[in-house]
């Protein structure tokens, strides 16, 4: 795939992917000259697609990338998608899936299609650790977890049937970093598969694939959709990887996006730079504001020089993104108290929404969990999580302020 050289990531966010080409009934029309060009690609909201003849069918089914068959296998409207996606992480391909959590299951069954071993960093978002840590053991693959912010614990952790290294950067809720050109470079000189979640960063503020990662894949939940609206997920890398993950996996498993679900996140795609930009301008303000906050035991953002691995940070990221987590002194009573008295920010799951979020997983997600276990894995009792939005900062401050300050009294 050739994507055209934009100079900014808006105008690429907003025109890659655009090869009408891939509109068959748009295209033909417009040739015709029954109409002009939709600038938004149309929903192909159906499942199959007729032919009039068997020897078009049949070159549909031989050719592929030039006809459309079925929908599970692709279809016009996710492919404007996906040419956007490969554009903006600068890969060959992509391929658009149901959710986040379809395309890490897709993408680790095609790297791990012979089986395999698995070295990934210890925390994660919780739903791939459980996939890592519980679903593909019982298909025969072990992984081996590992603090991945030190790259020499990852190699010392391959073995001869070692087939992929899992990273996240940053990850969720902890905002740990990997140093993604270092750990990149250990698995090509093995000869592994490289795999990062990118959702925290976006294409914005880095592309692990110009760094060596071999595959990224995204919650486009979350950024890239930045509406609320839908659930989908994304993996970029080699045309030869990609076209293996949708001929196979994604084919057999079945995750595939929805068309309206593509067509809702391509209304997202194109602000996303602008979105980012000011998701990074409000959390770094924010985050400086609760440093200083009495309440406040510590707070973990990657753009504050406090935050551990922040050298990493400017060296490997442009912007550090909206997420910030913080501790609060007084633990689990003090977590609820505040999501209680927040008046703007609302208490909710997911992230990278318009709206800021926050969440106080000893309370909520993670309360099933015993207490030793939460300790282990960083998910303290004061833990608050915030996916910092796009209102004005002085408005998430204020309403803060009053939040934090009854904590106080
Ligand atoms: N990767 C990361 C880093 C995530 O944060 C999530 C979801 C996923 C993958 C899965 O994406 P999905 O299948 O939901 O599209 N994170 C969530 C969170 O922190 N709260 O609710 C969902």
């Amino acid at each position: 795939m050739k994507h055209k050289k934009y100079k900014g990531k808006s105008t690429e966010a907003i025109h890659a992917g655009e090869t009408f080409s891939i509109l068959p009934t748009a295209v033909q029309d417009h040739q015709a000259g029954k109409t002009g060009i939709p600038l938004l690609p149309p929903i192909y909201q159906n499942s199959t697609f007729g032919f009039q003849t068997a020897a078009e069918c049949a070159s549909a089914f031989i050719d592929e990338e030039s006809g459309y068959v079925y929908t599970r296998w692709g279809n016009p409207t996710q492919k404007v998608l996906e040419e956007k996606l490969a554009a903006l992480e600068a890969g060959e391909s992509a391929l658009a899936t149901a959710s986040g959590m379809g395309a890490i299951s897709i993408a680790l069954l095609t790297a791990l299609a012979d089986g395999g071993h698995v070295v990934a960093m210890e925390t994660l978002y919780s739903a791939t650790f459980n996939l890592l840590n519980e679903e593909l053991p019982r298909m025969g693959v072990e992984t081996t977890f590992v603090d991945a912010t030190d790259p020499n614990k990852i190699e010392s952790a391959i073995r001869p049937d070692t087939k992929v290294i899992y990273l996240e950067s940053p990850t969720n809720p902890l905002l740990k970093l990997v140093d993604i050109a270092a750990c990149a470079e250990i698995a090509k000189s093995h000869n592994i598969t490289s795999i990062i979640d990118n959702t925290f960063a976006t294409p914005c503020s880095q592309q692990p694939i110009t760094l060596g990662i071999d595959v990224v894949l995204h919650s486009m939940t979350k950024y890239l959709s930045g509406n609320g609206a839908v659930i989908a997920g994304a993996i970029v890398g080699k045309k030869e990887f990609i076209v293996q993950a949708q001929k196979e996996a994604l084919r057999n498993f079945g995750a595939v996006i929805s068309p309206f679900n593509a067509w809702l996140t391509l209304l997202g795609v194109p602000t996303l730079p602008l979105r980012f930009g000011r998701h990074c301008e409000n959390a770094l303000r924010i985050a400086a504001f609760l440093e200083t906050h009495p309440a406040v035991e510590w707070v973990r953002y990657p753009g504050l020089p406090s935050h551990p691995q922040h050298n990493l940070a400017k060296r490997q990221m442009n912007g550090f993104g909206g997420m910030i987590t913080m501790e609060l002194k007084e633990g689990h009573a003090a977590g609820e108290k505040l999501v209680n008295a927040l008046q703007i920010c609302t208490l909710a799951v997911s992230l990278g929404d318009v709206r800021t979020l926050v969440c106080h997983p000893a309370s909520t997600t993670h309360s099933h969990i015993p207490i030793e276990v939460r300790q282990q894995t960083g998910i303290t009792d004061g833990l608050v999580r915030f996916s910092i939005g796009l209102e004005d900062t002085e408005d998430i401050i204020a309403d803060l302020e009053q939040a934090l300050g009854t904590l106080l009294s």
